[in-house]
């Protein structure tokens, strides 16, 4: 099999060397991270699978429905609306972009203090190293930061980048600047793709995906629980896998935990010992496989309960209303919708204070940890706004600036332990 999966990867122009490098880095990582927990729910099978086969099985998905004239369409930011991707029959991935690499490729195009994010994804497509990025016909790129909004400048000298300006404030007239993008976005799908977005499809699309994004609010529910039936790195692992597996098959799956979920939150059988503190991440999106604060926080004898995160949370909260009649009032509740994410790229960002201060109550939260990715100013700078409130509220807040090095790390555990000890 992975002979038959060498041939697809050299199909696909990777740089082999290269692209063997990185995938033999994963399952050391992955073994200790993951399969070296205790107490996983059975259904954790699925995903393991999934990330055992990141390169293979959904690559060759994607590459199958490429052969039947099919497009895949690559992201980078929650604000792109999947579902106008799909209902013009296109397959919509969120490209990665969580570990160094092709770091110095990347070097030279982009200054060497850079968001690690942006260096990341300039890195896998300037090596050839990843085969979703080598999949997509296009890319989309969006204006929420200016290093990502100048980088998408370089990167479509590579591959074709179309840009959605996101707008800054969340006003009328700002509102009306989105909702003309999220239109213009379709347009451009449909030319990718070379099919028109109907009425059915978008209707048949919203409510995929809205399917998706409910059955990972319904795991976000029970992790409310006390105590909690699954660890947060392997929640966290789920919100990675949305955005990129097959869309049935992932809400199929994820449904199935939960049902095993249930059942763990009716026997009182958790994840953690007695007494655990129960913590939130906040702060810029984990890309698989960042992994490196979640798990020195549940090593550290302490339980995730939500992620207000890109990769989490921010997400999956919001729906698309169901009852759209025309592709032009679709296209109004889609852009309302995503306008409703509370990224640091906004000003002002209270919706994500507010958030916050409601999901430590409603998850019996003991503390808070604030994590950014160096080098990345909507979010280190929104920190301090998060401070005030959360403090105004009683509620503990550990801040952390980090990169995808492991450098850090020991480092990063004592704070950690001292902030667990502290709130303990
Ligand atoms: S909606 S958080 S996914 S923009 S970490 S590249 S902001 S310098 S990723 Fe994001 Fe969309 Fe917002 Fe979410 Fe810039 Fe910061 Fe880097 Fe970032």
């Amino acid at each position: 099999m992975v002979n038959d999966y060498r041939l697809m990867w050299e199909s696909m122009g990777l740089d082999l060397e290269a692209h063997d490098q990185l995938l033999q880095a994963l399952p050391p990582l992955y073994g200790e991270v993951y399969l070296n927990q205790q107490n996983r729910p059975d259904g954790m099978e699925y995903f393991d699978f999934v990330v055992n086969e990141i390169h293979g099985l959904r690559i060759q998905e994607l590459q199958e429905h490429k052969g039947r004239g099919g497009k895949v369409i690559g992201t980078f930011c929650v604000f792109v609306p999947e579902e106008i991707v799909r209902a013009a029959g296109g397959i919509c991935i969120g490209l990665c972009s969580g570990i160094e690499i092709g770091a110095a490729q990347a070097e030279k195009v982009l200054p060497r203090n850079i968001c690690p994010l942006i260096k990341s994804f300039m890195g896998f497509k300037l090596s050839r190293i990843c085969p979703y990025f080598e999949s997509c016909d296009m890319v989309v790129g969006e204006t929420t930061c200016d290093g990502k909004k100048k980088a998408f400048e370089i990167l479509n000298d590579y591959v074709p980048v179309h840009v959605m300006e996101v707008p800054q404030m969340k006003r009328e007239k700002d509102r009306f600047l989105w909702r003309s993008e999220v239109q213009d976005f379709l347009a451009r799908v449909e030319e990718s793709t070379g099919n028109t977005v109907t009425v059915e499809s978008l209707q048949r699309s919203i409510k995929e995906i809205n399917g998706k994004r409910r059955v990972l609010l319904r795991m976000a529910g029970l992790r409310k629980m006390k105590p909690a039936p699954i660890s947060g790195k392997d929640s966290l692992l789920i919100e990675q896998i949305a955005m990129y597996d097959d869309v049935e098959r992932f809400t199929a799956k994820v449904g199935e935990l939960c049902d095993e979920l249930e059942i763990r939150v009716e026997e009182g059988k958790g994840v953690h010992e007695q007494g655990a503190p129960r913590i939130i991440v906040t702060g810029t999106p984990m890309a698989i496989p960042n992994w490196k604060v979640p798990h020195i926080i549940e090593s550290s004898g302490a339980v995730i309960v939500a992620e207000e995160l890109c990769t989490g949370m921010r997400y999956f909260e919001n729906t698309v209303p169901e009852d759209g009649e025309s592709i032009e009032q679709m296209v109004d509740f889609i852009a309302e919708r995503y306008l409703g994410i509370n990224c640091a790229c906004f000003t002002p960002n209270e919706g994500r204070l507010e958030k916050l201060v409601q999901l430590a109550a409603k998850y019996e939260a003991d503390g808070i940890v604030y994590c950014s990715l160096a080098f990345c100013d909507p979010y280190l700078v929104e920190a301090n706004r998060v401070e005030k409130a959360l403090k105004e509220h009683g509620i503990p807040l550990l801040k952390i600036e980090t990169d995808y090095g492991q450098e850090d790390t020991g480092q990063l555990k004592t704070r950690i332990e001292a902030f667990l000890e502290m709130i303990r």
